[in-house]
């Protein structure tokens, strides 16, 4: 079978017990290493910590896995050769036997085929800055439009263009909710700016959306729960905006595009705001894994 969903995960989710999906490009592909490991494990003891049961998802040797082992963690920081694997890219992985982290759009996919209902991540893809020349739109936002699963994020990365990436999420008809906030998150800062049209207060309030869309039925699309960085731990905005321009200068000069773009970016500010801006990273990241455990736990009925 070309997915294998871990025994603790299968035993939770036949118990109707609440797991919190993680996706492996963040850990792969988005954290420098040997941090990203530890990180690894630290986003898996949160969810505990939360009441839920962890399903960090990745592709290893051609098996999509849902739920890995520390050998299988160890694997994903550590090797060099892991791919980063869009929605697109899974049928061919497993049909080849390839090895790779799964980004927002692939782990959103596994988690629901698996019956997953809360997944956590840093910030999602969405429209880059650049994409007037270069078309280029992640594919986290399409396939989100597809799946029934509740994402929590601290918003899309800051890198990107985010009034339209908000803009093509209204398009295709995902829901767009704040946590505690009427400010749509900005990842590394605490609020991009732009509007948000829901707020919700609690773990109760977000499973109590998850149960309408339920009883809705109609087409299935994710839940997109925008949960901001403490303003305490967030970068501070003027350096977050003098980085980046530095960093999209430099993109355009190596003349890096496609999947490269978002790690590049990334490790780029991870550098050049002296580290700054991975503990803000870091600390979104956290919060959100937190919340999802919450959330999974009220979804059970279990706060
Ligand atoms: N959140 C983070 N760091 C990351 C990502 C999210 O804090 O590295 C990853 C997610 O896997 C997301 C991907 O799907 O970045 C977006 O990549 P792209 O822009 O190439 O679609
Ligand atoms: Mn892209």
């Amino acid at each position: 079978m070309s997915t294998q969903v871990s025994e603790e995960v299968r035993e939770a989710l036949h118990e109707g017990r609440p797991v919190v999906a993680l996706e492996s490009t963040i850990i792969a592909h988005g954290l420098p290493r040997p941090r990203n490991l530890t990180v690894a494990r630290e986003l898996e003891d949160l969810v505990r910590d939360g009441g839920a049961v962890p399903a960090t998802i990745a592709v290893l040797d051609g098996v999509a896995r849902i739920g890995l082992d520390e050998a299988g963690l160890t694997r994903i920081a550590e090797d060099p050769t892991v791919r980063k694997l869009g929605h697109r890219d899974l049928a061919p992985a497993l049909a080849t036997g390839a090895t790779g982290a799964t980004t927002v759009s692939a782990t959103a996919w596994l988690a629901d085929s698996a019956g997953l209902r809360v997944f956590a991540t840093g910030g999602l893809g969405g429209v880059h800055r650049e994409w007037a020349e270069t078309q280029d739109e992640s594919a986290d936002l399409r396939l989100l439009a597809q799946v029934g699963v509740t994402v929590v994020c601290a918003g899309v990365k800051s890198i990107l263009d985010v009034p339209a990436t908000l803009q093509r999420l209204e398009t295709l008809g995902v829901t767009v909710i704040g946590y505690g906030t009427d400010r749509f998150p900005g990842f590394y800062l605490s609020s991009s700016g732009e509007p948000v049209d829901w707020t919700v207060g609690s773990p109760e309030d977000v499973a109590g959306v998850m149960r309408a869309r339920d009883a809705l039925g109609g087409p299935r699309s994710a839940l997109i729960v925008g949960n901001p960085v403490p303003a305490g731990q967030q970068l501070d905005p003027a350096l977050h905006d003098r980085v980046l321009a530095a960093g999209l200068a430099e993109l355009r000069e190596k003349g890096i595009t496609g999947q490269a773009v978002t790690p590049f970016l990334l490790e780029y500010l991870t550098v050049h705001t002296g580290g700054a801006s991975l503990e803000a990273n870091l600390a979104a990241v956290r919060g959100n894994v937190g919340l999802a455990a919450r959330i999974a736990a009220a979804d059970r009925g279990r706060p």
